[in-house]
């Protein structure tokens, strides 16, 4: 029975690769942080009490930016494969915590290739480094592939840089089966609640239901790549089943912007939206309204844009080359934007329509019944 470590594993990637290599009869064993609450939200349904026999899914308590505790999980495991997902995923913010976001995806990413180093699992252990189409940055070309130049534009993006070419030397230098994959963005109803398709899939959803009026984002003329997370983490295990490791582009190969999914999103609720103005002073505006029970009314201004959420500098264009994916893995994308997109606003609309259904009974109910 092989197994696999997960760094990042109570994120969106971290979730859907868990319950992947679960599937595939792995020994799963994952590094979360201590959160003062709870955090395990998207793997408590992976979860199964310590003390029952013949346990196949295990958390550990850890850190990338400790070296200790990596060193001493890695030892203890001595995992087949290890999945470096564990980041500061969040672009705008590493223009925040800069020096944080360097520390985590940058050195965090050394500190366990090191720790494999000292251990003296170089020909044991696999690795997967989560690198990112971030590091393309600054437009130089499209479709961007393997060997498209990089030219990152924001701390996080820059971080990620550091970490791509530390796997690349380590699997240099001392031979290690070490690969990046330079995924593309890919979203989910797991997707955190600030990367901008939640963030409007859940405004939709709210919008909708008449708990908002309005959305506010920032650049809609943005463009990016945007696949489904779960079809994205078979191209990470695949990545590490092959004879030799190299690095991948994972992507769709189709470019939309912003304001495109904001549309796309807003018409899986029934509600059409036409755009007035430029700029800042852009607005997406009601034109039609299809459900019945929806709140949205015919004029309402759902959508504004606020320029605190541009960002010092931004990425443009992204659309990513998966070629050498298809023809080395075998891998291509399965979920289309518009599946995606329904996907992510249905989920959103049931869960706030559950949370208002047990705001307005759910309290009675239990009452009535004491
Ligand atoms: P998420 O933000 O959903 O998850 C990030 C995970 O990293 C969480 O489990 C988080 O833990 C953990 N983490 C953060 N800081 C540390 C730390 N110091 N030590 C240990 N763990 C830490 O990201 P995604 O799942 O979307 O992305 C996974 C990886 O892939 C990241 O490295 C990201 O940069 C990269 N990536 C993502 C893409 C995307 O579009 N989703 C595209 C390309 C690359 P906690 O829950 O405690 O915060
Ligand atoms: P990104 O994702 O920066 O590409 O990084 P995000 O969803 O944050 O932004 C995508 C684009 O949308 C524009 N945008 C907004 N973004 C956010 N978050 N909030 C807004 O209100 C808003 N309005 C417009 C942004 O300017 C940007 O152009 C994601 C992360 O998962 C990284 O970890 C990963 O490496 C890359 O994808 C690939």
């Amino acid at each position: 029975m092989k197994k696999a470590l997960i760094t990042g594993i109570t994120g969106q990637d971290g979730s859907y690769l868990a319950e992947l290599l679960l599937e595939k009869g792995y020994e799963v064993y994952g590094i979360k942080r201590r959160t003062s609450l709870i955090n395990t939200a998207r793997i408590d349904h992976l979860y199964k009490d310590i003390h029952e026999q013949d346990l196949k899914f295990k958390l550990y308590y850890g850190d990338i930016t400790d070296s200790t505790n990596i060193i001493r999980i890695i030892q203890e495991v001595q995992p087949d494969e290890i999945y470096n997902l564990g980041a500061m995923s969040h672009v705008q913010v590493s223009f925040e915590e800069p020096e944080y976001a360097a520390n985590t995806d940058g050195i965090g990413t050394l500190r366990i290739l090191e720790a494999i180093r000292i251990l003296g699992l170089e020909k044991k252990t696999r690795i997967y480094q989560a690198s990112t189409s971030e590091l393309y940055g600054k437009v130089q070309c499209v479709p961007q592939d393997e060997n498209t130049p990089f030219y990152p534009r924001s701390p996080y993006g820059v971080a990620k840089l550091y970490a791509y070419w530390i796997t690349v030397n380590y699997r240099e230098a001392y031979g290690m089966y070490a690969c990046n994959g330079i995924l593309f963005n890919h979203e989910s109803p797991r997707r955190g609640e600030t990367f901008v398709t939640r963030k409007i899939t859940r405004a939709v959803a709210e919008i909708t239901l008449g708990l908002k009026h309005k959305l506010w984002l920032g650049n809609l003329d943005a463009k990016r790549d945007w696949g489904h997370a779960k079809d994205y983490v078979e191209a990470m295990w695949l990545m590490l089943q092959q004879p030799t490791a190299e690095d991948y582009v994972i992507a769709t190969g189709v470019t939309t912007s912003v304001r495109d999914f904001v549309t796309m999103a807003f018409a899986n609720a029934g509600i059409e939206l036409e755009y007035k103005g430029t700029g800042v002073d852009e607005k997406g505006i009601v034109s039609k309204v299809t459900d019945p029970e929806s709140k949205a009314k015919v004029g309402d201004v759902v959508v504004e844009v606020d320029p605190r959420y541009f960002r010092p500098t931004e990425v443009d264009l992204l659309l990513g080359d998966p070629a050498k994916a298809k023809e080395k893995l075998g891998w291509v994308a399965k979920t289309t934007l518009s599946e995606l997109a329904k996907e992510m606003v249905e989920s959103d609309i049931e869960h706030f329509r559950k949370e208002v259904l047990l705001k307005e009974y759910g309290y009675k109910i239990l009452n009535n019944h004491q």
